[in-house]
């Protein structure tokens, strides 16, 4: 293909910061012009020796992916990149793309997408840096990213014909290589690897036990066909929505209770399946639900750690588990019976990435309905259902029924996270600057008959790389162990979203029936207390309840 390349002169546009997981922002602001170019220029610049090297790209087929791809191509070449493999139609899940890195040791990868954001021309878009470990850039260099966008003077990019995607097969831009590649395999085998694909097979072909994975016309579609139906043997109607749409059908590709309504109304149904998930718009979350029965990301987690060893890829025991500050300390109570560390990071797969590498923890997790292990460096929506599959193939038992049986041996961490969407962000900031005002003269006091303990924003030192996170959110601990907290989300593109978690930790099994709403009410009075949200906000419930 005949190339020339090119310099344009560019100029720094504002508000080009990565988030808890990438730069997100509307497709309108993607597609000003310079807005990508931009972006992937300040990525660039920021690493060292890619000359020759390859870099993986794709994303979850939202609304814009297949034009930022071509963009990123032209763009790869005249920066130097020796190959590029590229997602057939543009495709890769989070889990496949960092999957994709670590089989053929990519250099990075981009992946394209702003996950459980709406999509559609009025929806999100985004994009991420992934390092050659196939995990999220550290804060490090997304912070140099940022630097670079800052500083911009001119972007490098290739006139010419697009690559075709629609075929897998290589072609070049110039003297870069394009190879574009199945987007499923790799992941699959690897998946294929750490289960027992034939006992699971022989449940779901069993007729006896069925499921329904809803893929929520986001990436998983294709990846669930293949696992699923094609590799597992589950009837074709197990997999619904499975067809990926760039607006994902008009929905919120958000796996909880309240935007997978579909997977939900399913399985309180008389006639429900036996299992049911969900996954996000690029593939990395899980949604775990039961007969009549849905599982908290938190709880899931520690199940997963519990049982690990009747799965043949972690049947040699785990190495220890990490989870996000604000995901709930259910694991903790695994990992300690188990005897192996369990670690607490920021919000954030990046925070395990040194983790991971430095073998000190083999699976981790975030209340927000991610989980996965060292197999990549990302969480991984398919690799938890399987992980689920595997699990129940061995014990035949129900959901409900190991999850009651979990709480009996290990307590129950009662549960919930509340969202507040689309706040004013001043009055979410001032909200958040108020709270750690009053933190130095909480602990001692008592409301509402609670006393608490402890009061202090979260920072974190990696126990690998020494280097310290703060402003992670706020905590507050109360006596008898009850937790709140406060932070205000890093993905969003409206306004702010205030979250606040809620956790209390219960023995007796006797109460373990209670609804977890109630069984929280305290606490959550006492949230209310001391950020005053209803006042500031003027919303008198959450938008979303997790
Ligand atoms: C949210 C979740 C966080 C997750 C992040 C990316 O971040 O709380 O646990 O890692 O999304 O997930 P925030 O800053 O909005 O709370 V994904 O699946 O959207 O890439
Ligand atoms: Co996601």
């Amino acid at each position: 293909m005949t190339t020339t390349q090119q310099t344009i002169a560019t100029q720094p546009i504002a508000g080009q910061r990565p988030g808890t997981s990438g730069l997100r922002k509307k497709v309108t602001v993607f597609q000003a012009p310079g807005y990508l170019e931009n972006f992937v220029q300040a990525i660039f610049d920021s690493l060292e020796g890619f000359q020759g090297k390859t870099l993986v790209l794709g994303g979850d087929g939202r609304y814009y992916n297949d034009v930022a791809i071509q963009t990123i191509l032209r763009m790869a070449a005249a920066n130097g990149f020796g190959r590029v493999l590229v997602g057939q139609h543009g495709i890769l899940s989070t889990p496949a793309a960092s999957c994709v890195i670590r089989k053929h040791q990519a250099y990075g990868g981009i992946i394209l997408s702003a996950s459980h954001n709406p999509g559609g021309p009025e929806g999100d878009f985004g994009i991420k840096y992934n390092i050659g470990n196939g995990g999220p850039a550290p804060e490090k260099i997304t912070e140099a990213i940022y630097a670079n966008t800052q500083k911009i003077t001119r972007y490098l990019t290739t006139v010419g014909a697009d690559v075709n995607l629609a075929v897998q097969g290589k072609s070049s831009i110039g003297e870069m290589a394009v190879e574009v590649i199945d987007p499923v395999a790799d992941h699959a085998d690897l998946l294929a690897s750490l289960f027992d694909f034939e006992r699971i097979g022989a449940l779901l072909r069993s007729g006896s036990f069925r499921i329904c994975f809803d893929a929520m016309h986001a990436v998983t579609g294709p990846y669930a066909q293949e696992i699923f139906v094609k590799r597992l043997g589950a009837p074709a109607g197990s997999v619904i929505n499975g067809v990926p749409l760039p607006d994902f059908g008009g929905g919120h590709p958000d796996p909880n209770p309240t935007y997978a309504e579909e997977l939900v109304k399913v399985m309180f149904a008389d006639t429900a399946p036996d299992f049911g998930a969900a996954s996000d718009g690029d593939g990395d979350r899980n949604m775990i639900v039961g007969r009549h029965f849905i599982v908290t990301p938190s709880d899931s987690l520690a199940v997963l750690a519990a049982n690990a060893q009747l799965v043949p890829g972690y049947a040699n025991g785990l190495k220890g588990v990490a989870r996000s500050m604000p995901t709930s300390a259910a694991a903790d109570r695994v990992a300690e019976k188990l005897g192996i560390a369990c670690y607490e990071t920021p919000t954030g797969w990046k925070f395990f990435g040194n983790l991971l590498d430095a073998g000190m923890a083999t699976l981790c997790g975030e209340e927000s309905a991610g989980t996965g292990s060292d197999h990549v460096r990302e969480k991984d929506g398919v690799w938890a259902v399987l992980f689920w599959l595997n699990i129940l193939a061995v014990r035949r038992e129900s959901v409900e029924a190991i999850l009651r049986s979990h709480w009996q041996r290990f307590g129950r961490n009662f549960y919930s996270r509340h969202d507040y969407e689309g706040v004013d962000s001043a009055v979410a900031n001032t909200l958040m600057t108020d709270l750690r005002a009053s933190l130095a003269k909480l602990p001692g006091r008592t409301i509402n008959g609670a006393t608490i303990q402890s009061a202090d924003d979260f920072a974190y030192t990696d126990p690998v790389d020494g280097s310290v996170s703060t402003a992670q959110g706020v905590r507050v601990g109360f006596a008898d162990g009850s937790r709140i907290v406060f932070r205000l989300s890093g993905t969003g593109t409206e306004g702010a979203t205030l979250r606040v978690y809620l956790e209390r930790y219960e023995p007796d099994a006797s109460t373990h029936g209670v609804e977890t709403q109630q069984a929280l009410g305290g606490l959550i009075a006492l949230a209310e207390q001391l950020a005053g949200i209803r006042a500031r906000t003027g919303r008198d419930q959450p938008t979303v309840i997790t």
